[in-house]
């Protein structure tokens, strides 16, 4: 019996330790007064630095509504530019709180460093930019090119895949960053650029003369794209993962931060419980509960960062595609809040 008491206290001791081993991330966030966000070290549409060091992008939007979320501030990042091959290491070792850096999901990457997808933010393939003055309409006439590819990404394995499984031989080029690649290119150490579709706009971009190359309409890969954190914190994760379905369930339920004043009196249960006038769907999580509303009011909801960053209203003109909602023939679908 005195065992048994014995053996349940320390079960108890132990486990109110690994709870609170477990939820961590943001009281250290809270504490630090800032969110220490690892970003892509510049590509357009996604994380760019501007001359006064002021941070955007799609990506970027993201860490400014997690900050929204815990703060109500989305200036309160500090951000953290990485490259392909340092990014799951920096957050595996705590140097970041979370990473956005248009990074796919893949089960490996779980694996090796110990990490978790909390969703995906961008549904996104790889695909191929190519001089138009090749005269190729399709990625199986390829066979002999020079390919510029960075190291670190799903981008280089895809694309041995592909070039294996259809018998064409090519020169690897590699690169380190997505100016090194738009260099490399335009100075003819390669005559083709592989990465993820939303990376080749963003690099077209960035060359001279960007109507002299085309994308070709081929996509090799999935490359679902999303925020990323560490598994020991359910806490944490739960939060990340949230904001993202939140911004997506703000688009489809027509709210965002022109309308956000409406929503707080509409009589809609589902608005109600987005906004928080219902509910108690934000203290669980260790926020508040009109959370969702301040990131709807000051970042947005997902059709607004999408539109803004890399959309229709963006110099990247990316169509939706897949990044149109589930009841709209796109795949972006989030749980209900309820
Ligand atoms: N989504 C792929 C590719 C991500 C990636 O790093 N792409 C490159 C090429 S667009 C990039 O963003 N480079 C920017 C840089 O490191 O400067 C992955 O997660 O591996």
């Amino acid at each position: 019996m005195r065992e048994w008491k014995a053996f349940l206290t320390a079960a108890a001791v132990l486990a109110t330790a690994v709870g609170s081993a477990q939820a961590q991330t943001l009281k250290t966030v809270q504490d630090r007064g800032s969110l220490v966000c690892g970003v892509n070290p510049g590509l357009d549409g996604f994380a760019v630095k501007d001359a006064s060091g002021q941070w955007s992008g799609f990506d970027v939007d993201f860490c400014r509504a997690l900050a929204t979320a815990i703060f109500n501030d989305p200036a309160k990042v500090q951000y953290v530019p990485l490259s392909a091959e340092e990014r799951f290491g920096a957050l595996k070792d705590k140097k970041i709180d979370v990473l956005s850096r248009n990074s796919t999901w893949t089960l490996g990457r779980e694996n090796d460093f110990g990490i978790v997808f909390a969703g995906v933010t961008y549904y996104d393939g790889q695909g191929f930019l190519v001089p138009k003055s090749r005269n190729i309409t399709s990625a199986l006439e390829l066979d002999g090119s020079k390919v510029c590819v960075q190291p670190g990404t799903t981008t280089e394995p895809n694309f041995t895949d592909y070039f294996d499984a259809n018998h064409m031989k090519s020169e690897v080029v590699h690169v380190s960053s997505a100016a090194e690649m738009v260099k490399a290119y335009q100075d003819g150490k390669c005559n083709v650029l592989t990465t993820d579709a939303s990376g080749l706009y963003a690099m077209r971009l960035g060359l001279a003369k960007p109507g002299d190359s085309m994308i070709l309409p081929d996509v090799i890969s999935k490359e679902p794209l999303g925020p990323v954190v560490r598994q020991d914190d359910m806490q944490w994760f739960n939060i990340v993962k949230w904001v993202n379905f939140a911004m997506i369930n703000a688009e489809e339920l027509g709210v965002d931060s022109k309308t956000i004043d409406d929503a707080l009196k509409s009589q809609k249960p589902a608005v109600k419980r987005l906004v928080g006038t219902e509910g108690d769907f934000g203290k669980p999580l260790g926020l508040s509960n009109d959370w969702a509303a301040n990131v709807i009011r000051k970042v947005g909801n997902y059709a607004e960062v999408f539109d803004r960053n890399v959309g229709a209203n963006s110099k990247l003109g990316i169509p939706r595609n897949l990044n149109q909602l589930w009841n709209n023939g796109g795949i972006q679908y989030a749980p209900p809040i309820r």
